[in-house]
């Protein structure tokens, strides 16, 4: 059994304590290795390690911070193939996703990021014969990223690589659930030469390790992506600690379906934004509002699209529905279906565990699952369930549709779809999202702002956003009469 280390002031380390938690592989329910289950102690020595990095760090040259991100890139793009089936197995995903999006993403990241400092410029502010200001971009110190367990690697290296390129250090802690390509990485790092105390990542407890993290006193900025019940816990620590906090939370996006979209196209995708990555994504369209005149058709050939999707062993190239993440996850998913069955749902198809014939007998498996008759503002249809769970509503018109839209206290993503392009810039207009997709979903420009409103977050990444974020604005007001 595989024994995750700490990577700490460039080398691989055993947690202080010598304390470890079990990690299981979702897809066989059984576990196969050991997570370092870091204390404050050992987040005292990465603080420490990242604070000793950052004077030559933040000295070094963009072209250099560059090529480092680069090489990171490089390597890993040689080694896709490993690492895309060391995600599946620790996450649940089907092996095809990590392969086709997870990693190739991951190789994305490092790469645009090592382009974008390169293009990164700052303001200068003129007042005529008086002279001028410039503001300087500096790096902030020592920051922590933390990561969620859906888009394992994806979502670290999101973080990571905006905060290195603007020349800060970094002490990073993955998910407790899915920490083995965070480990791979670290490895990678010391393979390319990385000056050590540059990247450090803990494991651990998010309520330990994650917490220590936050209170650190070293740590100047935090940016998290996870659930929005956590993202409040790190929001109360670092706000009186004067920290400045980038908070990617959860979702509870619309799906919306005019009549008159283009039918082949939108049902390709919902059926994607609906149960992809086993529903485990923040972006995911969970509730679908369709058009009156069209709902029964779409209903009947959504239920049968969801039918058909292949749930067993990711690893099995024609699977299309992997294990959730956990078996609490699981539970908790299963909890939401009861539920809505217990607030007048109607079920449509899926609603039950899947036990795969097999070594895959005892994962966490749930059948893609859609249900019907419920009203927008029940449990089922206001909270986050990040499962392949989604509801179906009828709308009679806009009028009716955007208060039901607008109703969650979330207000992550909403995908739209309609050939009426009058229509389609009205209501993204009024769709209360950080982001809103046109005839498509999950499209990313990864120069866009990305984020949400209300509780789903604070903040946006991406492009110059993440660069921003990652630096400090330093005005130099020169006079030169
Ligand atoms: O995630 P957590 P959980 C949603 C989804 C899910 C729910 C709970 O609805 O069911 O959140 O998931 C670290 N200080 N999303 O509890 O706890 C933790 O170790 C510092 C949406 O598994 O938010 C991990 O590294 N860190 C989401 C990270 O936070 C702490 C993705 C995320 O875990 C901490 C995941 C603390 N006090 C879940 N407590 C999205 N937006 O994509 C935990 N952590």
């Amino acid at each position: 059994m595989e024994t995750i280390a700490n990577y700490i002031d460039g080398r691989l380390v055993p947690p202080l304590g010598g304390r470890y938690l079990k990690n299981f592989e979702p897809a066989t329910g059984q576990i196969y290795s050991r997570v370092p289950a870091s204390q404050r102690e050992d987040i005292e020595a990465a603080v420490a390690a990242a604070q000793a990095a950052f004077s030559p760090w933040s000295r070094s040259t963009v072209d250099e911070r560059a090529k480092m991100l680069s090489r990171l890139a490089d390597a890993l793009e040689t080694r896709l193939d490993e690492f895309a089936r060391a995600e599946t197995i620790d996450n649940g995903k089907p092996l095809s996703l990590a392969r086709s999006l997870d990693i190739p993403r991951v190789v994305v990241n490092l790469r645009f990021f090592a382009s974008a400092i390169t293009q990164f410029a700052s303001e200068s502010h003129a007042m005529g014969e008086q002279g001028f200001n410039y503001t300087l971009r500096q790096p902030l110190g020592a920051v922590a990223c933390i990561s969620p367990w859906n888009l394992p690697l994806y979502l670290f290296t999101w973080k990571i690589a905006p905060a290195l390129a603007a020349g800060n250090t970094v002490v990073a802690k993955p998910s407790e659930l899915t920490p083995m390509t965070a480990y791979l990485f670290s490895k990678l790092c010391i393979d390319i030469g990385l000056p050590p105390g540059v990247l450090n990542i803990v494991h651990g407890v998010g309520g330990e390790a994650g917490q220590a993290l936050v209170e650190h006193p070293g740590i100047r900025a935090v940016s998290f992506t996870g659930g929005t019940a956590t993202g409040e816990k790190i929001a109360a620590a670092g706000g009186p600690r004067f920290k400045r906090i980038s908070l990617e939370l959860g979702g509870k996006n619309p799906t919306i379906v005019f009549a008159d979209c283009d039918r082949k196209k939108m049902l390709d995708t919902v059926i994607r934004s609906a149960f992809w990555n086993q529903g485990e994504v923040c972006l995911s369209g969970s509730r679908i509002f369709v058009e009156r005149p069209y709902y029964q058709e779409f209903k009947d050939e959504l239920i049968q699209r969801a039918q058909r999707l292949t749930v067993g062993d990711p690893l099995e190239p024609e699977t299309q529905q992997g294990a959730l993440v956990s078996q609490a996850h699981l539970q908790k998913v299963l909890s939401y279906i009861e539920l809505a069955q217990a607030e007048g749902g109607v079920l449509l198809c899926g609603g039950e565990q899947v036990r795969p014939a097999g070594r895959c007998q005892d994962g966490w498996f749930v059948r893609p699952t859609l249900f019907e008759g419920l009203a927008y503002d029940c449990r089922t249809n206001q909270e986050e369930i990040f499962g392949p769970v989604a509801t179906l509503t009828p709308f009679a018109d806009e009028a009716e549709l955007l208060p039901w839209i607008n109703s969650t206290r979330y207000g992550l993503a909403a995908s739209l779809w309609s050939s009426d392009i009058n229509r389609c810039h009205r209501l993204a207009r009024q769709i209360e999202t950080g982001v809103v997709w046109v005839n498509c979903w999950m499209v990313r420009d990864l120069r866009t702002p990305f984020g949400g409103v209300k509780q789903s977050g604070v903040g946006r990444e991406g492009g110059l956003e993440a660069l921003r974020f990652f630096t400090e604005a330093k005005n130099v007001c020169v006079d030169i009469t």
